[in-house]
């Protein structure tokens, strides 16, 4: 028997330190690493799963080709150099008659590792060497991480575990308690030292539900309840001037903004009674440190750039930045100053390529053209489950001319429209480095198994494509180990001392800074070196020079359906697994009672939601969980286990205020019975 130290891989900003107990060459136990600071012996609800999926009878183990219509999922199997033989052929003809740009590697978030997975897995360097276009993976957090640049210059604040210092918590936007709830530890920390908790969230989810307080305002106008509330601390005189004036940029054209911003006004566009915003105003005036975690879900709007770079002004007025256990954190994945250029060898590209948009998946498949992509790599991603406009992914993924190769562990919804499919390994099976966006470690997977079948990992993959294509590039057949030496190697201090054979030892290590972690205390990494409430930056984008609101661009008639993380899928990963499922039950519609009235429905009836582009099957809940005008449903459920359709159906492919972002919360929905 023997335990071996690993990670989890999953989209999920705990990023947990695991321990798998290995048996006779199998794996057998999988639990929390005890020694690890911030997963401290837990794992959750999903992933105490895991091993059981990666013994999952439905598990892709072996090179398939399709032999149904594209859709249909029929395959047969096939060995590693049919496989390979067909894909470097079929590549080959695509780059020779339509160049390199053809190609579009469609990586999504399967896996965060930064071999294997999202962040900059070995396959970048071989479709560098191909001149492919460029994936950019908006479809998750870039529209809040651009705004956050604006303002601070990073898309990292404050350590979550700090947060046990605070004094007043605002979970704006964000529910720890399902998706990522390892940082509730630091929050209940907090209420023991008497710190308050404020949820503000158009849904009462368990996250609110535990909360001391909790708002609900109208989706997507959270930049002006925050104008709102720092309208009432700048008139009680209870903004702190000394440090705008060592540490800001532009407070003069901000203070007018926030003018524009009173409370009255506030309640008109927010939907919030007028005395519980000058309430949590005067709440947070007087309370030091004052924390704010915002995360991902706030920002699936047409104004989620700018929602965040307004949040982080906040506690730019009251001081919060320069405090321990004060400060706003979304992300701490901006803290990692690795290596990644020397991973990812952007400079092997032959020339200049174009960018494709991850969420715009359809559009990329059925109106670009210049040149059409011709071949797609769909590598730990499920785009016909997670992109928005399912149909039109589905059509894009049909077009007869498109050679696709999905690399999967499962059988999935876009599975079934590849050409080829490819086994991957697993998390216990391959050697990976990963980095939460929720906490300051990097933590260690060791392969702990053989792999299963033939599945080989994504690196390795990559490896045999290169060879069998006949590339000489040499960093092409760096070692999965050599890959992470050369992401370690920074000259940044905050990566001093952190090394392979230290990660090795303890499965992780903290970044070398300081504990309460000021991130700001050298000054912000702006051009300014302050925090700019005014920004050139923003100006020279073509967006307002100073924060502010950027309402929804959809302002149609129905109800605004957000469909967050479910608690028992990541995504859609989990979605197959029948213990989940059965815990999941059907995919249901929370509807306020007076919304649900005007249309006749009863709770626990089977209703059909649908708009212009598509439409899904649901249970309605009927309940005061969601506020007039707004219904909730989850994202993860996978189509063809649920009559063929998501709510994924329903969602525009359109972009945010920033970056390309998703606007999956912001979607106008009809809800009729069937
Ligand atoms: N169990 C589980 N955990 C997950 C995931 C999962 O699918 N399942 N997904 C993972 C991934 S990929 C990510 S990116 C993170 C995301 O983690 P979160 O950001 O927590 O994800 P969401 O559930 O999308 O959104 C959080 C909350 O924002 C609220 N919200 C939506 N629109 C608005 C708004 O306009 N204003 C306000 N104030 N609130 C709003 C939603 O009601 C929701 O409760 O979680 C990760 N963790
Ligand atoms: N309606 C709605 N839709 C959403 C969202 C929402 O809030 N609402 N949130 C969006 C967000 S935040 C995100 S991040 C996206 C995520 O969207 P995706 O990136 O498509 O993530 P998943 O749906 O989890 O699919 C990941 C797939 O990768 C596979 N995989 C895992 N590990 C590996 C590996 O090591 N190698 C290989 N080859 N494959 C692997 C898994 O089996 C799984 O099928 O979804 C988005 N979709
Ligand atoms: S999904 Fe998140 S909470 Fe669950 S084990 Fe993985 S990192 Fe930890
Ligand atoms: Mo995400």
């Amino acid at each position: 028997m023997k335990k071996v130290l690993g990670a989890c891989p999953l989209d999920c900003p705990d990023a947990c330190s695991w321990v798998v107990t290995v048996e006779d060459g199998q794996a057998v136990n999988l639990r929390g690493n005890p020694d690890h600071p911030v997963t401290r012996g837990a794992l959750c609800v999903k992933v105490n799963r895991y091993l059981e999926q990666t013994t999952a009878a439905d598990r892709v183990l072996h090179p398939m080709r399709r032999v149904g219509r594209k859709g249909e999922g029929r395959f047969e199997r096939i060995s590693w150099d049919e496989a390979l033989d067909e894909i470097a052929g079929r590549v080959g003809e695509v780059t020779r008659e339509y160049g390199g740009q053809a190609v579009w590697p469609f990586h999504g978030t399967g896996s965060l590792g930064y071999i294997q997975g999202l962040e900059g897995f070995a396959g970048r360097r071989f479709f560098n060497m191909l001149g492919a276009s460029v994936h950019e993976p908006t479809i998750c957090s870039i529209a809040g991480s651009a705004g956050l640049k604006y303002t601070l210059g990073t898309s990292g604040g404050m350590d979550p575990e700090d947060f046990a210092r605070s004094k007043l918590i605002l979970l704006w936007g964000t529910n720890p308690l399902t998706s990522g709830h390892h940082s509730w530890k630091f929050v209940q920390d907090a209420r023991r030292g008497g710190a308050y908790v404020v949820a503000i969230d158009p849904v009462r989810t368990r996250t609110a539900a535990q909360a001391d307080e909790h708002l609900a305002p109208i989706p997507g106008t959270d930049a002006a309840l925050a104008l709102g509330l720092l309208n009432v601390i700048v008139r009680m005189g209870a903004h702190d001037q000394a440090y705008i004036d060592a540490h800001t940029l532009g407070w003069e054209e901000f203070r007018a903004r926030i003018e524009e911003f009173p409370p009255d006004l506030v309640a008109k566009i927010t939907g919030l009674p007028e005395e519980r915003i000058v309430a949590l105003a005067e709440r947070i005036a007087r309370t030091r440190p004052t924390a704010i975690r915002a995360t991902q879900g706030i920002q699936r709007h047409a104004g989620g750039g700018m929602t965040l770079r307004t949040l982080a002004c906040l506690p730019g007025v009251t001081g919060d930045w320069a405090l321990p256990g004060g400060g706003l954190c979304y992300s701490t994945s901006g803290h990692f100053k690795l290596n990644l250029p020397q991973l990812v060898r952007i400079d092997l590209l032959p020339h200049p390529v174009r960018s494709l948009s991850m969420t715009r998946l359809g559009e990329g498949l059925l109106e670009v053209d210049d040149p059409p992509v011709k071949a797609l790599f769909v590598i730990g991603a499920n785009p016909v489950g997670s992109n928005p406009d399912q149909e039109k992914v589905r059509r894009g993924l049909s077009r007869e001319d498109l050679f696709t190769v999905v690399l999967e562990h499962f059988p999935t919804d876009t599975t079934d429209y590849a050409d080829i499919v490819l086994p991957a390994t697993m998390q216990p099976e391959h050697l990976d480095v990963i980095a939460g966006y929720g906490h300051l470690y990097l933590i260690w997977n060791e392969p702990a198994v053989a792999a299963p079948g033939e599945c080989l990992p994504t690196s390795e993959t990559f490896r045999r494509l290169a060879r069998r294509m006949g590339m000489t590039e040499p960093s092409l057949y760096d070692s999965d180990e050599d890959l992470v030496r050369q992401l370690l190697d920074s000259p940044h201090p905050w990566l001093d001392g952190i090394t392979v054979e230290a990660l090795r030892e303890r499965g992780f290590a903290r970044l070398n800074v300081d504990r309460p972690f000021l991130p700001f205390a050298d000054g912000f990494p702006t051009s300014s070196g302050r925090l700019e409430f005014y920004s050139k930056r923003a100006v020279r984008a073509g967006h307002d020079p100073l924060p502010g609101f950027t309402p929804h661009a959809d302002t149609g008639d129905g109800l605004v359906l957000i469909s967050g993380a479910s608690h028992h899928f990541l995504n859609t990963t989990f979605g197959n697994n029948p213990e989940l499922r059965r815990r999941a039950g059907a995919p249901m519609i929370v509807l306020h009672p007076d919304d649900a009235a005007a249309r006749g429905i009863p709770d626990r009836a089977s209703v059909r939601v649908h708009n212009a582009r598509g439409g899904f099957e649901a249970v309605a809940e009927v309940s005061d969980r969601v506020r007039p005008g707004v219904a909730a449903t989850t994202k993860g459920h996978w189509a063809k286990l649920n009559g063929g359709s998501t709510v994924n159906a329903t969602i525009d492919e359109r972009d945010a205020d920033m970056a390309g972002g998703a606007v999956f919360h912001d979607n106008r929905v009809e809800v009729a019975l069937v």
